[in-house]
């Protein structure tokens, strides 16, 4: 299988439906996505192997979910200076607030730019952007999507307004 141009990688298989999104939203854009489990904490040595051979090989961008102790985007920023952009995930009671400070909260040097709790699609248009800028046709296509997404919100005025309004 061709290296994909965007690996997607997550600490555990249950969060995958947490993930999901950020893969759509490439598939739609025709950016390929290699999705994969790896945790930080229990396949180290796992994670290091594919990022390396994965930078090498062709990969652009890595997205990488975690909940908990998410520490899975910074093992990843350790051993490539392609972008990486964390994704937190709410997966205990704490709700995502310790994956989020585990994934932001990175020492000077090793950058990774952290989405929103659970903001898997927003990380997959975030990494078609990084992407765009070496490839305009990517960037025509998030244009479309973002006036896509305004027609769909004045439709939605529309039917509010015709809907809740009271003279
Ligand atoms: C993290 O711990 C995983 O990313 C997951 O969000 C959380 C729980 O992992 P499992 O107990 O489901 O393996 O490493």
């Amino acid at each position: 299988m061709p290296t994909a141009t965007v690996a997607i990688l997550m600490g555990s298989a249950s969060d995958l439906e947490l993930m999901q999104p950020a893969a759509d939203v490439l598939g739609e854009l025709g950016i390929s996505v290699e999705v994969r489990v790896m945790s930080a904490h229990r396949t180290p040595e796992r994670v290091a192997e594919f990022v390396k051979t994965a930078s090498r090989e062709g990969t652009k961008v890595f997205i990488c979910g975690a909940g908990a102790a998410a520490h899975l985007a910074g093992a990843v920023s350790a051993h490539t200076v392609l972008p990486v952009i964390g994704v937190p995930l709410a997966r205990t009671p704490l709700q995502g607030v310790d994956a989020l400070y585990a994934t932001v909260q990175m020492p000077p040097g090793m950058p990774v730019a952290t989405v929103a709790v659970d903001g898997a699609q927003n990380a997959g248009l975030l990494a078609a952007s990084i992407l765009g800028v070496a490839d305009p046709a990517i960037l025509d296509k998030l244009r479309k999507r973002r006036e896509d997404n305004v027609a769909k919100v004045l439709k939605a005025d529309e039917e509010v307004k015709k809907k809740a309004s009271r003279p």
